[in-house]
């Protein structure tokens, strides 16, 4: 009996299950092999997955956002550029709708498919463009995008300084009488060597800095900092008020001199150097300057300074400049004899507003941005706050502090 069984199942007996098996393995492969090529809906044989399949030949992508960028921003006005690249999708009766987050954020009847979107706030976005039918069915999508957008609060960079000169900025603004609301002020401290006017800006981190990126005149054109924006350093000493700009500006333009300078790109700084006497005076009058700085177009054109009120040609200032990869550098001394009776003393408190007048294509003034939120010019009542203080040698304090720190090691 048993032989008889063994016989019975030689190979050629179980030929017909071996055959059956390989065919099930067939099968299977096959079957993960087209689930990876099609959408896994394609196998439902619902109508809706075949007109996914019928145009799948559309591509979709958005070129931007980037996948994983990470937007670091310093005001809610900046957006994220979308741009959308397509295939055959033109000439359709569909829509091309955008949705972030889950959420439509702008409906393209046509192209060109780019798009400046302002975010909602800080977070993590994805972002897919569908093609849409006239029901809002999706008949494809794009690929998604997954970005982070960050807001920095780079607005003032100011320095922590000892408990001394903390004390008393404190105390400097305890008093004063100033317009908090038109942002925080700006500490400018004295300086016992002067900055060397020369264009380069390497004397300049000792001393706090301002970003100059609230987008002020004509805002609606502001969309980036990479479009304008900048940083502003100042000191001071019995001399005369020094600053240093560095602009980020994508198109340079500064055709202009004289009382012309702020139709082309250039800097603005208003003072308002008594606060408390005419506090209730909206418009510029005998205590207000407003100063326009030029970088000069670095081809026959020089750098210079105009005080556009009261209209007239400075005294004794001294400027430099420099064009950067990015836009231009701004060095410049103002002595004191230009603001007539005022100059700066310890623990002083005034108006002071920075600007960035751009012009990039345009034969006037496209976008101003400010350090204040918001500027205009001939109105003292929206203007930031400086405030001057004599905290010593600066140079002096961060040298000790670095023998200290390699004493320590
Ligand atoms: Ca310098
Ligand atoms: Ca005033
Ligand atoms: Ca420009």
């Amino acid at each position: 009996m048993r032989r008889k069984y063994n016989k019975y199942t030689s190979i050629a007996d179980r030929f017909p299950f071996i055959a059956f098996i390989i065919i099930l393995g067939l099968s299977i492969f096959f079957l993960f092999v087209f689930a990876e090529r099609f959408p896994l809906n394609f196998f439902s044989g619902s109508q809706a997955s075949q007109i996914v399949k019928e145009t799948s030949d559309y591509s979709i992508y958005i070129i931007s956002p980037s996948n994983k960028q990470v937007f670091e921003f310093v005001n809610e006005n900046e957006s994220v550029p979308v741009e959308i690249k397509s295939k055959d999708i033109e000439n359709l009766d569909y829509k091309l709708k955008l949705l972030a987050n889950g959420e439509a954020i702008r409906t393209f009847n046509s192209p060109p498919y780019e798009y400046n979107w302002n975010p909602p706030g800080p977070g993590e976005y994805e972002m897919v463009a569908n093609l849409v039918d006239d029901n809002d069915r999706v008949i494809a999508s794009s690929n998604s995008v997954s970005f982070i957008v960050q807001y920095t609060s780079q607005t003032l960079e100011t320095i922590e300084r000892s408990i001394d000169i903390e004390e008393k900025k404190k105390l400097a603004l305890k008093d004063a009488v100033y317009r908090a609301q038109n942002g925080a002020p700006i500490f400018s401290f004295k300086c016992y060597t002067p900055p060397v006017i020369d264009g380069v800006i390497d004397e300049w981190d000792i001393y706090d800095r301002a970003q100059i990126a609230n987008p002020t005149i004509k805002k609606e054109n502001f969309s980036s900092i990479k479009d304008c924006s900048g940083i502003i350093y100042t000191c001071w000493d019995d001399d005369a008020f020094y600053f240093a700009v560095i602009v980020t500006d994508d198109v340079f333009s500064q055709n202009y001199t004289g009382n012309q300078i702020n139709n082309g790109d250039s800097v603005k700084l208003v003072f308002d150097t008594d606060l408390e006497g005419d506090f209730n005076i909206p418009f510029y009058n005998s205590d207000d300057f407003d100063i326009d700085f030029s970088p000069g177009n670095f081809a026959g054109i020089l750098p210079e300074a105009f005080i556009y009120f009261p209209s007239r040609a400075p005294v004794g200032v001294e400027i430099k400049s420099a064009k950067t990869a990015g836009g231009y550098i701004i060095e410049a001394k103002i002595p004191w004899e230009n603001f007539i009776s005022f100059g700066a003393r310890d623990m002083l408190v005034a108006g002071f507003t920075a600007s960035i007048f751009d012009t990039d294509n345009l034969e006037t003034t496209e976008l101003v941005v400010s350090t204040s939120p918001q500027f205009e010019i001939y109105n003292v009542t929206i203007l930031g706050t400086i405030v001057f203080i004599d905290g010593g040698d600066l140079m002096l304090t961060i040298k000790t502090e670095d023998e200290t720190g390699s004493g320590e090691e």
